[in-house]
């Protein structure tokens, strides 16, 4: 049994449960921090590991081209080459094929050329499958096409057809049973395609789904309806995973429509560029107030930068553009998901998930 539902929360659809994968076990409501390359940027397993992580994920897309499946199945797969032991996702590659600009898809799968070389490389269900189960990641996702926003009607009726069809071949596809493949809700905004799908996908018994196709630029109303009119569809005892989202209010309105794990860039490419996550809302450390300010950046913060360096500190690292600035930033930035997570979980264990979203938001948005 992949999911445990270990408790309900009994003011709004929040789930706490468990995932339980070949590399561990999961607390669920949980985010994933990425690490597409193999690599978390800025960060080594052990400080991703330091911050709370239990789950990282990495991209199918991007380990095809470099360094190539072959190469990290001969390094012993993807848990050994980048000494990570924990549990991983990786993603199927359809996202990031179909956000390039020379791509080419047609029923059987898509076309587009390596970055470098310039070649035509060919992605299709059963090629994203057996790639993922060349890097072995623990969990593994279908190869569907995200349909953009705005979008007609007609054109994401079409596209979530295909995603099904496409379900089904990767379904057939996938033999290795230490790997779970989730299936992927498409539909864009539209309320019966998001069923349809979900009830076509759900007959082909997936051990998990995921809700993709948004962030996508349609905004939290929208995001919240989408994943308000998906989740009734989806059962009880699978985990749902909600892909490429999001900020913090994302991830709490989507914990309340009942969604089980998350995944983004946001903590890490955000440190990067300086801007920190607190309690308060982001703070962008370059601003000259911080100068000297010789607090933490966040004072109830228990991650390592916050133990040791001050905003002032942090502050020069990045006028100086030292390449410390980056680590020290993505460290607290993805400890303050987790915390958040955390507090996620706690609440809904104690059956108070809606007030907790509402007094975070109300500190977190006030700014
Ligand atoms: N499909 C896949 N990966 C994704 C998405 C999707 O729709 C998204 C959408 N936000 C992020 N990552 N396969
Ligand atoms: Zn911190």
């Amino acid at each position: 049994m992949i999911f445990k539902l270990l408790h309900k929360d009994s003011t709004s659809q929040a789930r706490r449960g468990t995932v339980t994968t070949a590399h561990g076990v999961i607390q669920t409501p949980i985010f994933m921090p990425v690490g597409t390359h193999a690599a978390m940027k800025a960060m080594t397993p052990a400080q991703v590991k330091e911050t709370g992580a239990q789950i990282i994920l990495s991209n199918t897309y991007h380990l095809h081209l470099h360094p190539g499946e072959a190469l990290v199945q001969k390094a012993g797969g993807l848990h050994k080459f980048m000494g990570w032991d924990g549990p991983i996702l990786t993603d199927s590659g359809g996202f990031q094929v179909f956000s390039l600009p020379n791509k080419r898809i047609t029923e059987e799968g898509a076309f587009f050329r390596h970055e470098d070389t310039g070649e035509e490389v060919f992605l299709d269900p059963a090629k994203a499958i057996a790639i993922q189960e060349a890097l072995g990641a623990d969990i593994i996702m279908n190869f569907d096409e995200c349909i953009p926003y705005p979008c007609d009607k007609g054109y994401a009726q079409r596209s979530t057809e295909k995603t099904i069809r496409w379900a089904k071949q990767c379904k057939e596809a996938h033999s290795k049973k230490d790997q779970y493949l989730f299936g992927i809700v498409q539909g864009s905004v539209f309320e019966d395609l998001r069923k349809h799908c979900a009830q076509e996908l759900v007959k082909m018994d997936f051990p998990g789904y995921a809700v993709g196709g948004v962030s996508v630029g349609e905004g939290l109303e929208l995001l919240k309806q989408v994943v308000g009119y998906t989740t009734p569809y989806l059962p009880e005892d699978k985990p749902r995973y909600l892909m490429g989202v999001g900020l913090p209010e994302d991830i709490l309105e989507s914990v309340e429509r009942g969604i089980d794990m998350f995944d983004c860039v946001i903590p890490t490419r955000y440190a990067r560029s300086a801007t920190l996550f607190t309690n308060r809302g982001r703070i962008r450390l370059t601003n000259k107030n911080y100068r000297r300010d010789f607090y933490p950046v966040e004072p109830n913060c228990s991650c390592y930068t916050c133990r040791n360096f001050t905003r002032a500190y942090l502050h020069h690292l990045f006028s100086a553009n030292e390449v410390l600035s980056a680590i020290l930033a993505s460290i607290h930035n993805v400890q303050f998901y987790l915390d958040l997570m955390a507090k996620v979980r706690q609440a809904i264990e104690e059956d108070r998930y809606a007030s907790f979203k509402t007094e975070f938001l109300a500190g977190y948005l006030k700014q």
